[in-house]
């Protein structure tokens, strides 16, 4: 695809306070970046905005990343980092400029320390070839270096940075093919901090127009996604890690507690929270690995938890059926009995009135023999007269 004439996209980048927003300032022209030493503030949150300015009627859209100088911020920024980056390609792509990276770092910070891990991640993310072909570095704190040696040498900043023996920063400026900048108020006021943008716009230019040189491709950021998720799952391990294990030491020693110390009906409302924990966990996991395989062990560790919650619900479902099932059997066995009982009732009552009739019967039978009797004599004595009064 052709690119515009003389735009140019800038993505800065690098660890915390480095001078990225000064150096967006400096270069928009206004305060369009929130730096540290103007708000004394938090450092620049993430932003996915581009800032445009016309410089020498060209456009300059300058992009600033989040921080991902130390392990913490990695871990912290890298999505936010993959997200603003992603929104910078794209926008130039679209906007067909021609754009570069900016690693800004401040002259004396410990500026090595961390550097290496600094570049994997850049390179893992954006794609090899990055520092030798599409980074230009920029020292800021030119005001220190001027302090703290033009007062005893004429030397340049290259050159020092060239006298460096086995110096991190000397072979970084190596394979950036010295496109390094220094940059910063050395007293000489705005004007001079003007010479040093221009400077830098023109050995930009210098740049893409010498025909060796390769500009920066979409397809070389698309080619890049897989060492870009897992650089960036990869800065989030040991946090990850950590979050889940932390995690599990809280519900894991509950699940053995509980096995001992509650009945099962108590338990199952309890394991069934402990198991929507472990599932959301087990999820998240999932998710922060983005099928890498990086957080391998986290998601064992996860899943294992999770597969101990839903035996224990198992144990607790089978404990609660069977006590269901006893209690079904005893009270079936407690209705037998009293089914029993009563059929024994029946029968003792039956039995006793059989006994009662057959104590009685004697006596009923002779009382009634006698009344008998006494009703043969009382018709006997009667029937005479009768007869006598008849005949
Ligand atoms: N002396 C000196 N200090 C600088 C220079 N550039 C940046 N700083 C200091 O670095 C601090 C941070 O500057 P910023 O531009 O906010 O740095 P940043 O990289 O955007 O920082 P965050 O986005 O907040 O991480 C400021 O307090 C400045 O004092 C410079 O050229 N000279
Ligand atoms: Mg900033």
């Amino acid at each position: 695809m052709m690119q515009r004439q003389d735009d140019v996209g800038l993505y800065l980048m690098g660890g915390p306070a480095a001078g990225k927003s000064m150096l967006g300032n400096a270069i928009i022209g206004h305060p369009v970046f929130q730096s540290t030493s103007l708000t004394q503030q938090q450092a620049t949150a993430a932003i996915d905005q581009v800032c445009y300015t016309v410089r020498s009627n060209r456009t300059i859209a300058v992009a600033e990343g989040p921080d991902i100088g130390t392990p913490q911020q990695r871990a912290a920024n890298s999505w936010a980092f993959m997200r603003s980056v992603n929104s910078f390609v794209n926008t130039m792509v679209q906007q067909r400029k021609y754009f570069e990276f900016i690693l800004v770092l401040l002259y004396g910070d410990r500026i090595s320390e961390d550097l290496g891990n600094i570049i994997t991640f850049l390179e893992a993310v954006l794609g090899t070839g990055l520092l030798e072909n599409h980074t230009r570095i920029f020292v800021t704190g030119g005001d220190i270096f001027e302090r703290e040696h033009r007062s005893t040498s004429r030397e340049t900043f290259l050159h020092w940075c060239d006298r460096q023996p086995n110096s991190f920063l000397r072979n970084l400026m190596i394979r950036c093919s010295w496109r390094v900048h220094l940059f910063g108020d050395n007293g000489k006021g705005e004007e001079d901090v003007q010479l040093q943008l221009n400077q830098f716009i023109d050995s930009i230019d210098l740049l893409r127009r010498d025909s060796e040189h390769r500009t920066y491709q979409l397809e070389q950021y698309n080619e890049a996604e897989k060492s870009r998720m897992h650089a960036i799952v990869k800065s989030r391990e040991e946090l990850v890690t950590s979050d889940t294990e932390a995690k599990l030491g809280r519900i894991l020693p509950g699940l053995a507690r509980m096995n001992t110390r509650i009945t099962p009906i108590e338990r199952l409302p309890r394991l069934e929270d402990l198991k929507r924990e472990t599932d959301q966990l087990v999820q998240k996991v999932r998710e922060e690995d983005c099928g890498t395989g990086v957080l391998e062990r986290a998601l064992c560790q996860a899943e294992i938890a999770n597969r101990s919650v839903n035996d224990a619900i198992s144990v607790c479902k089978n404990q609660i059926q069977s006590h269901h099932r006893s209690s079904v059997a005893e009270s079936h066995i407690s209705q037998l009995y009293s089914r029993q009982m009563k059929i024994i009732g029946v029968v003792i009552g039956l039995f006793l009135l059989v006994i009662l009739q057959n104590a009685f019967l004697p006596e009923l039978r002779q009382s009634s023999s006698t009344l008998n009797q006494s009703i043969d004599r009382i018709s006997q004595r009667d029937m005479p007269k009768c007869s006598q009064a008849d005949g």
